[in-house]
């Protein structure tokens, strides 16, 4: 079959809750893929940064392949071989005492949110059910009800209500909205180090500190939603790393298993993961072999291939250059490590057609919030991979608006 009967079967068949590009990837390896008719693609998304290692990194899938041959899936009503070695090496990687294991992004952060809560009435003594937690304008958390019950974009609202109470949305970046917004009864605030679906946005310098600061003075926990900023996509290991601070819950998911298989789960100490007892929470893959086989070698093929050294190097090597564009169109350049948004003044009438137009180059990126380009390669990349980009986001970027498709 040909790309256009591909897109046929999805229209027909499947319920249109995408806009996806119409490129049929049928193949993919490092930072390439290929589509049914044997195009080959530069990745500059790597699935919203779950490829951080590359498509198909070899000891990722060996590890997926060799476990699914001995065990796949136990349920957590037994144990396993696997999942204790995960639970110590990710534990020793990130310096937190615990994991509570789930299997995506958004389980994640409903976990980090049930356990803010609990930890809320039984450790802080906040009176239940009022505990309430603070995020922010452009949010992203994920897609259950609860999490785009606290969204600020309409569309992910939508007829879905209603929706969970004990949330608080603030203007991000803003320290003195937070000093403002915190009373006895908040239990957490809630944050993405880096903005990712908002556009790459990088919160004023010393944020973060002053979060972590009135966190601590009023006893909420800060819980880092690093799904997609995390595991070396800014250049550190986690984006919080950039101003020096400690969480009290890291949520990560995506890269943890370098797109492999959906893993995910919480980093915590004891004060705050002991508000869970058997049964109070759980999901049938959740910890599963394969899951903490295919994560174990995903975070040492991380370390171990020097790819966080890589995105800060060739991060700043990038940002370096794409801001050295003279391009009638680009309002902002921002970013930190291998994760960059490109921001086109609203007159280059969205980033959609300049997508469309690097599609054409052999550069597949994704646009966000209508105006921003996101660059966000596996981190596998090399410089002389990044000056080919270049000289692609050059020619679209300085030539006239293309023509929506
Ligand atoms: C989609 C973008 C959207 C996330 C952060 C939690 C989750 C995500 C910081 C939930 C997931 C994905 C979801 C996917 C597209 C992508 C995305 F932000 F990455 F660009 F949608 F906004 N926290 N982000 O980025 O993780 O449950 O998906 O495993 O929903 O279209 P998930």
């Amino acid at each position: 079959m040909r790309t256009d009967e591909y897109i046929a079967l999805e229209d027909r068949y499947g319920a249109h809750n995408y806009h996806p590009l119409d490129v049929v990837v049928q193949r993919a390896e490092g930072i390439w893929v290929w589509d049914v008719e044997g195009r080959k693609y530069m990745d500059f998304l790597a699935a919203y940064s779950a490829v951080n290692q590359g498509h198909c990194h070899p000891r990722i899938l060996e590890a997926l392949v060799e476990q699914s041959r001995r065990v796949a899936l136990t349920s957590r009503a037994f144990r396993n071989d696997q999942l204790g070695a995960f639970y110590k090496e990710i534990c020793e990687l990130t310096g937190y005492g615990k994991f509570l294991p789930m299997n995506t992004g958004a389980e994640a952060v409903e976990t980090a949110i049930k356990a803010a809560r609990k930890w809320a009435y039984e450790v802080k003594g906040v009176p239940e059910p009022e505990a309430e937690i603070l995020v922010f304008h452009n949010n992203f958390h994920g897609r259950t009800t609860t999490i785009v019950g606290f969204s600020s974009e309409d569309q992910y609202r939508q007829g879905f209500g209603p929706f969970t109470p004990g949330f608080r949305l603030l203007p991000f970046g803003d320290v003195e909205a937070v000093r403002a917004a915190m009373h006895p009864k908040v239990a957490a605030i809630l944050v993405e180090p880096i903005q990712g679906e908002g556009g790459i946005i990088v919160p004023p310098e010393g944020y973060l500190r002053a979060l972590r600061e009135i966190a601590t003075a009023h006893r909420a926990l800060l819980l880092a939603d690093e799904i997609q900023a995390g595991l070396g996509r800014t250049g550190k290991m986690f984006a919080f790393e950039h101003e020096g601070i400690r969480p009290d819950v890291v949520i990560v998911g995506k890269a943890l298993s370098g797109g492999l298989y959906p893993v995910s789960g919480i980093l915590a100490d004891d004060e705050v993961m002991g508000v869970f007892r058997p049964g109070d929470h759980g999901s049938t893959y959740g910890g599963n072999p394969v899951a903490a086989a295919v994560a174990r070698t995903a975070l040492r093929v991380l370390v171990e291939e020097g790819m966080v050294e890589n995105s800060a190097r060739l991060g700043a090597y990038f940002l370096g250059r794409l801001r050295a564009l003279a391009s009638p169109h680009v309002k902002e350049v921002r970013g930190r490590g291998l994760w960059i948004g490109i921001e086109l003044h609203p007159e280059a009438g969205g980033a959609r057609r300049f997508c469309e137009r690097l599609q054409q180059l052999g550069l597949l990126c994704k646009e966000t919030h209508t105006h921003t380009i996101r660059i966000a390669p596996p981190l596998t990349i090399r410089q002389e991979e990044i000056d080919w980009a270049m000289e692609r986001l050059s020619e679209v970027l300085t030539a006239p608006v293309p023509a929506a498709v």
